[in-house]
């Protein structure tokens, strides 16, 4: 559990785990965090996240938002979150990323998928919800990254909700993925940096991923999209992958519609990417990073931030 406001980075935590370290972390630091808990998730969990910020948003600061936890399987983004939270409120190493920026802070925005795939199937991806369509409640889930009202359910999707990627019954039909698109809203003025953590893959994958083309900042996407996987290469261990990067569309090889890398950026967020993080095998087996990896790609990923955030605020 969380000792001494501290959550543990040599294993995958519990959802409640979690949520207790959020819940510390906001009481032990009142003055630069606000924990924003106001919408449930399907099976009615609170959709928690934190807004970090040397004055509580008060300030016209740019805003950066990282979030993780979409894709319930994806265990290794929700720490890298955490972390991400911790280096911010101790603020010791790089005062500057506070000094400069509002940050916001998502762990887990799929908590239902995410205690599924801990209590029930490993391999669960989507939310939990079930809709009007009959298959539905067989087959309940979105898949919350094609769920965002951009290009909606075009290419790269599924009808059917027995699908793993299914876009839903319309475009922020899921609780989970409207959550983040009402932060995208509530800070579209000041939002200049958005990252979505997943696995995995070792990518940095930026749009337009819906059909491959690049968008009129591609220029700033790809080279700011470089230096943080600069940052990651430098760290990393030598048996694991250097990063690519590029559109999401080129790098994979297939479009994908929906997802919220495209729709934060077609609503103006000048840097939105998709980060995929390590998974050190093929097929399913990609998603069981072993535990004794999380601490060093927690503190990779965290230089990646710390060069994004700078290079935003040069743009
Ligand atoms: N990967 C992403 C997915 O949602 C992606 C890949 C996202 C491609 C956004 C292009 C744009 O399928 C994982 N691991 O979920
Ligand atoms: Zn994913």
């Amino acid at each position: 559990s969380v000792n001494g406001g501290r959550i543990p980075y040599d294993n995958y935590q519990t959802l409640d785990v979690i949520y207790e370290y959020i819940d510390k972390i906001a009481e032990d630091y009142p003055e630069t965090v606000t924990l924003v808990s106001s919408s449930k998730s399907f099976e009615g969990r609170p959709l928690k996240y934190l807004k970090i910020s040397k004055d509580k948003f008060a300030s016209n600061k740019p805003v950066i938002f990282i979030d993780a936890g979409i894709h319930a399987r994806e265990w290794i983004s929700p720490p890298t979150v955490t972390y991400a939270i911790h280096k911010l409120v101790e603020n010791v190493t790089e005062p500057d990323l506070l000094e400069n920026f509002d940050w916001i802070l998502f762990p887990v925005v799929n908590p239902d998928g995410y205690v599924y795939s801990f209590e029930r199937e490993r391999m669960w991806r989507k939310t939990r919800s079930t809709d009007q369509n009959v298959l539905s409640q067989f087959c309940p889930g979105v898949d919350g990254n094609r769920n965002f009202n951009f290009e909606w359910n075009t290419i790269g999707t599924s009808n059917n909700p027995c699908s793993d990627i299914y876009a839903g019954s319309k475009p922020f039909s899921e609780v989970e993925s409207r959550s983040v698109g009402e932060i995208i809203d509530e800070h579209l003025d000041r939002m200049v940096l958005f990252i979505t953590m997943h696995s995995y893959g070792s990518m940095i994958l930026y749009p337009w991923g819906h059909n491959g083309t690049l968008s009129h900042n591609a220029f700033s996407l790809h080279t700011v999209g470089i230096d943080m996987a600069d940052a990651i290469n430098k760290l990393a261990l030598p048996h694991f992958p250097n990063y690519v990067v590029g559109n999401g569309m080129l790098v994979l090889n297939y479009a994908v519609a929906g997802a919220a890398e495209d729709y934060a950026h077609y609503r103006g967020i000048p840097l939105t990417y998709t980060l995929e993080l390590p998974g050190l095998r093929s097929g399913f087996a990609g998603f069981h990073l072993d535990p004794i990896y999380i601490h060093q790609v927690c503190i990779e990923t965290w230089e990646s931030f710390v060069i994004g955030a700078r290079r935003a605020g040069e743009l």
